[in-house]
């Protein structure tokens, strides 16, 4: 077969169209990013119409966002340019390493925060502990590769034999390996631990309203910024006091950002697989079912199963994986 010889304008312009399209590539890569030479830093707060900024010096700045960009959250790594003397400009999102996200009511994602460490997973004796809403919290953290840490806050209220009994039901979550924390904001008990497993880190707090999530917050940092609100006594809830999310630096080297109480916690994009191996303990037992399309319910040879009937699994959880699956369906 002949080759047929390309002639040099020919052999330029193809090079002119590669590069093009390289430069296309790497533009579509780095969105906005390309043309702003602007200067680096983290987003603390957004208040909807601006976002709080804080520069790599720690100093705050008030940002407006240009248009069309995705909306920013606390941790976000941002591209921001001066726009007068007191306030910036967002110019580009740094692409995100991870984010906690849930289903707003439209089913369209409400990112939480990004870029984070660890999420610190709040329940108390009051509002009720709810094991479901944790290990949810558990599946979004396992599938997004955040550590996720379980705080049981309120230890002051309930008397030694309901904290007994607590303690009991949150063995289950040490037993599978995960760091389960006892504090009280009220007390000050246990805030050494926390601030142990915060130091250096980005962590996020989550959890129901009046868990206590800003009260902990609060005992860590001197100025005490995070508004309380307290549990209602007829309906035993909390008020949703804090109502956006907020990133703070704590004393003690870590960086903690207080987001506001849910009622539900729902996951997003998180498949079947991703949901069974959200449950830690499963995952020895995955790939070993008779069916390889296996959901871990009642199907015939199910190793998840085996795994509850001989006590090795807690059925609790099962069941719990069982509730979520029903969840990812609808
Ligand atoms: N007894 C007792 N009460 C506490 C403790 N921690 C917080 N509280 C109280 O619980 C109520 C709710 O506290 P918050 O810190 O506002 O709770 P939150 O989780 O931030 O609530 P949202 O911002 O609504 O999500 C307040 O009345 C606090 O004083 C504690 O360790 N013991
Ligand atoms: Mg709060
Ligand atoms: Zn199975």
């Amino acid at each position: 077969m002949s080759k047929r010889r390309l002639s040099k304008r020919q052999q330029t312009r193809i090079r002119e169209q590669q590069d093009k399209h390289l430069a296309q590539a790497k533009q579509a890569h780095t969105p906005d990013m390309a043309d702003s030479n602007g200067m680096e830093g983290t987003v603390v707060a957004n208040f909807g119409v601006t976002v709080q900024v804080e520069d790599n010096a720690g100093n705050s700045i008030s940002c407006n966002v240009r248009q069309n960009m995705e909306t920013l959250v606390c941790g976000d790594h941002v591209i921001w340019q001066q726009a007068d003397e007191q306030n910036g400009i967002v110019v580009a999102l740094v692409p995100r390493n991870n984010f906690l996200a849930r289903p707003d009511r439209r089913g369209k994602a409400r990112v939480i925060a990004a870029n984070i460490d660890q999420i610190l997973i709040v329940s108390a004796a009051r509002p009720a502990m709810n094991t479901r809403l944790i290990d949810r919290y558990l599946v979004a953290a396992e599938t997004a590769g955040i550590i996720p840490v379980i705080v049981f806050n309120k230890i002051d209220l309930p008397d030694a034999e309901a904290l007994a009994a607590f303690q009991a039901d949150l063995l289950i979550y040490t037993e599978i390996g995960y760091q389960v924390v006892f504090t009280s904001a009220k007390q000050h008990q246990g805030l050494a631990e926390i601030q142990q497993v915060l130091n250096h880190k980005t962590s996020v707090v989550v959890g129901q309203s009046g868990v206590g999530k800003s009260s902990l917050l609060n005992c860590l940092l001197p100025e005490a910024p995070a508004l309380v609100g307290d549990v209602s006594d007829s309906s035993n809830k909390g008020r949703h006091t804090t109502t956006l999310a907020q990133l703070y630096h704590l004393p003690s080297g870590g960086r903690l950002i207080d987001s506001p109480g849910v009622r539900e916690f729902g996951l997003w994009e998180v498949s079947e697989e991703q949901a069974a191996s959200g449950f830690i303990e499963f995952r020895p037992w995955l790939g070993r079912c008779q069916f390889r399309d296996c959901r871990h319910g009642d199907e015939p040879g199910c190793a998840i199963r085996h795994a509850v009937e001989s006590g090795e699994i807690h059925p609790q959880r099962w069941d719990s994986y069982k509730r979520i699956l029903e969840s990812l369906a609808e």
